[in-house]
């Protein structure tokens, strides 16, 4: 690729769920490594709060991918480029973006795949997947800061989310304070801003730094917060989350989201599910049905999904095919976690 042609940049961060997502697609659309340039944002240190980061993105959230627009009329360097600071949006772009026909920016040989749906019913299935998986209700990043729902779990979940929170928290702090002093121009909406998310990482700070305590060292007002925390993980994982597997369980064709062709839906629902599986003690060594079942335990209260999908998995040993029933997300893990995609963005573990 000539030096003169601009690339997309993808801010990301590595074990960022709907990162994964995009990592996926750039994998199965075949993008070269040089197509795209790579920049950490490290969400750990809070570095998607900090002013040259809110410039790109005001969402302060990663994926998201800034596009250079070669011809334009304006002479402002700013209007050559867009962001696109959401993951369905990202995917779409990328798979638009590289093609059989593309004749720019494709250094890579590898055969680039529709992922689009083909039809207005499959769009309309994708569509109504990708929404359920991004909605609240089954928010795969609550499920991690929400994944302990007894004094135990909680202890233990923050020696690693105590240490996350408290960063962001004084992350966002220190861009406050050099604002007061001058240091650097923020905006009063982005002052409003930064006030309104420390607040929130806060309380979930304070809960994690409290956990150590047992209920009777606890603070009244440190009682309440790990009340409400409790009262939250148990409503997203025993009423949302399960909510939500079972719609997307229903709702999908199997083995994939839309059948027997990968597409947009399956990125987005591969990362997701990672995600899941992992905070339920699954790992990538696990087939879909045990997989599957390590999630409907960590919900609990007996949750299954319905086992009524009948297909032929492929077979890696050259045994002979023999057709399996399974639940449709147990397939859809079977199937995925065969594709190179999947290999190389979990090749540490899930996250
Ligand atoms: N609606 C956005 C959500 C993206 C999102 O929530 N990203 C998370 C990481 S997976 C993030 O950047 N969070 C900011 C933070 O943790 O401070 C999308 O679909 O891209």
């Amino acid at each position: 690729m000539s030096e003169s042609v601009p690339k997309a940049s993808l801010y990301y961060f590595p074990p960022s769920i709907w990162c994964s997502a995009v990592l996926l697609a750039l994998q199965e659309k075949g993008y070269a490594e040089d197509e795209v340039d790579l920049k950490s944002v490290d969400l750990s240190k809070g570095e998607n709060y900090a002013l040259a980061f809110l410039r790109l993105n005001p969402k302060a959230t990663v994926p998201t991918l800034v596009v250079p627009f070669e011809k334009t009329l304006s002479a402002d360097s700013e209007s050559r480029y867009k962001a696109l600071t959401d993951t369905k949006a990202i995917i779409e772009f990328l798979d638009k973006s590289r093609s059989a026909i593309s004749r720019t920016n494709t250094t890579s040989s590898a055969p680039a795949p529709a992922l689009a749906p083909a039809t207005i019913a499959f769009t309309a299935i994708s569509n109504n997947i990708i929404e359920l998986l991004h909605s609240d209700e089954g928010s795969p990043n609550a499920a991690k800061w929400y994944n302990a729902r007894d004094e135990t779990s909680l202890q233990e979940l923050s020696k690693s989310l105590g240490p996350f929170f408290a960063a962001k928290r004084d992350a966002i702090a220190f861009n406050i304070a050099e604002s007061e002093k001058g240091a650097v121009q923020a905006s009063t909406k982005t002052k409003k801003f930064w006030e309104d998310k420390k607040a929130g990482i806060a309380e979930l700070a304070e809960v994690f730094a409290d956990a150590g305590k047992s209920e009777s060292e606890l603070s009244p007002e440190g009682k309440s917060k790990r009340a409400e925390y409790f009262k939250n993980a148990k409503k997203l994982w025993e009423t949302d989350l399960k909510a939500v597997l079972t719609r997307v369980n229903k709702e999908m064709l199997g083995p994939f989201a839309l059948g027997d062709q990968l597409s947009l839906a399956d990125m987005h629902l591969a990362a997701w599910l990672a995600r899941l599986v992992s905070l339920a003690g699954g790992n990538v060594s696990d087939k879909g049905d045990g997989a599957i079942s390590k999630l409907e335990n960590h919900i609990g209260n007996g949750f299954v999904l319905p086992k009524d999908f009948q297909w032929n998995p492929p077979q890696r040993d050259g045994s002979e095919v023999q057709p399996v029933t399974q639940s449709k997300l147990a397939a859809f893990w079977d199937a995925v976690k065969e594709r190179p995609s999947w290999k190389k963005v979990y090749a540490d573990g899930l996250h």
